[in-house]
């Protein structure tokens, strides 16, 4: 049978439950996912030669990896090809681009040292969205916006600004919102002797930073929590509470990171209650195993529990939503490839659910019923729909895909 046959005979068994296959396929056409740039070199970077810092680790040693702009621009666009939809890229500070020999340091970044990145995302009709990078530098090697040294936090206020003011540059000229999201490594190994002074001092740079003048209908700033990094086991400044309460108070956005809570904690449970206090709200959507290992996102159970919130909740126009891992110990495109069409599985999968009768359900008290209907759904035709979509997006309906990107390694990668 034909893609289009099996679409057909799926459409008419969702249409039985109530469930549009031709709405779904649009609304999922319509979710822009944020492609997190440092997959492609796990997290290095352009503008320093050290190692990854601030307790987070990419492992692995895969041949390939992107060592320049113009590298990790063609590996991007190799993993676009079998994407299906519009989406947008995430950059770090990190990955400015000095053209003609000159260097800024992180403080010192501008607009023009991102128009590399401007051009490359206006020729392919991608948003952009931007992290500061508070890590991989001399002046990260202990604190940074909680920092007691005036001069090592002043550097770190000054960079925060400075993302801002770039975000803003990447708005106007896309004509889309940017996301800026502050996340700080800042903790300790061993128990603190003072909890509260650090967190003050983020606080207080945070308040700084923000106070600047910058278009607010453009740039969205967010604040990422943690829970612990590797040799930051005792404390970390910014925890769960802190973000949650300074986005409150600031009016900035909370971003939660699924891998960022203790191991049985699940962001799924979370999102209801941020969407009720909170206008908007930004996810990093990552895979810990056993800790924040930031493994590829898979299919899985949580995946579609995250994507089924957004969906039910109708709150995918009031979220930011992002990738955030680094598996350097496979093809990093097909990474990126596997990541980003999971997540957009995990969304037709919630959007082709008859989330009303279910409600329904839950709210008469039909346990049996509601459990029976849940799982019967797993069985439905799902792969025909999203076989569909691809087809008439134009990528790979299924795993040939890795046919052309090996193909790629061949003729590009294993030669770096
Ligand atoms: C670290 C945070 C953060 C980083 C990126 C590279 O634990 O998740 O989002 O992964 O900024
Ligand atoms: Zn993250």
């Amino acid at each position: 049978m034909s893609t289009k046959e099996r679409y057909e005979s799926a459409r008419e068994m969702y249409k039985k439950i109530g469930v549009d296959t031709g709405a779904a396929i649009g609304k999922l056409n319509d979710i822009a996912i944020s492609m997190h740039c440092w997959q492609g070199d796990d997290v290095r970077g352009f503008d320093h030669d050290g190692p990854l810092t601030g307790g987070i680790q990419s492992t692995g040693d895969y041949p390939g990896r992107a060592r320049t702009p113009d590298e990790l621009m063609g590996d991007i666009d190799e993993a676009f090809k079998y994407i299906p939809g519009r989406h947008k890229l995430n950059l770090h500070a990190s990955y400015a681009v000095f053209e003609d020999g000159e260097f800024a340091d992180r403080d010192r970044l501008e607009p023009k040292h991102f128009r590399r990145w401007v051009e490359f995302a206006k020729a392919r009709g991608l948003g952009l969205d931007f992290n500061p990078t508070y890590f991989s530098h001399e002046k990260s090697a202990g604190l940074t916006l909680a920092n007691p040294d005036e001069e090592i936090r002043r550097f770190w206020i000054d960079h925060t600004k400075a993302c801002i003011r770039i975000a803003e540059y990447f708005a106007t000229e896309l004509g889309q919102p940017s996301l800026v999201n502050i996340w700080i490594p800042d903790g300790l190994k061993d128990v603190p002797a003072d909890r509260y002074a650090p967190r003050a001092r983020f606080k207080a740079s945070l308040d700084e930073a923000l106070a600047m003048d910058y278009d607010k209908s453009k740039v969205y700033v967010s604040l990422e929590s943690k829970v612990f990094g590797i040799g930051l086991e005792s404390y970390t400044v910014g925890s769960a509470e802190f973000g949650m309460l300074y986005a409150k108070g600031a009016g900035i956005l909370p971003l939660i990171d699924n891998g960022h809570y203790h191991p049985t904690e699940l962001v799924s449970d979370k999102i209801s209650s941020m969407l009720l206090f909170n206008e908007k709200l930004a996810l990093h959507v990552t895979r810990p195993v056993r800790w924040d290992s930031d493994h590829v996102v898979r299919f899985d159970d949580e995946t579609r529990e995250i994507a089924k919130e957004l969906v039910v909740h109708d709150a995918i126009d009031r979220t930011f939503i992002g990738l955030d891992y680094f598996d350097g110990s496979i093809n990093r495109i097909a990474a990126w490839v596997v990541g980003m069409r999971n997540l957009q599985k995990a969304f037709l999968f919630a959007l082709l659910t008859p989330n009303k009768r279910l409600d329904v359900l839950q709210d008469t008290e039909q346990f049996t019923e509601l459990l029976v209907t849940q799982e019967e759904l797993k069985t439905y035709p799902f792969g025909d729909v999203w076989r569909q979509y691809c087809a008439q997006s134009g990528v790979p309906e299924g795993e040939d895909w890795l046919t052309a990107v090996k193909q790629y390694e061949k003729e590009v990668l294993l030669k770096r």
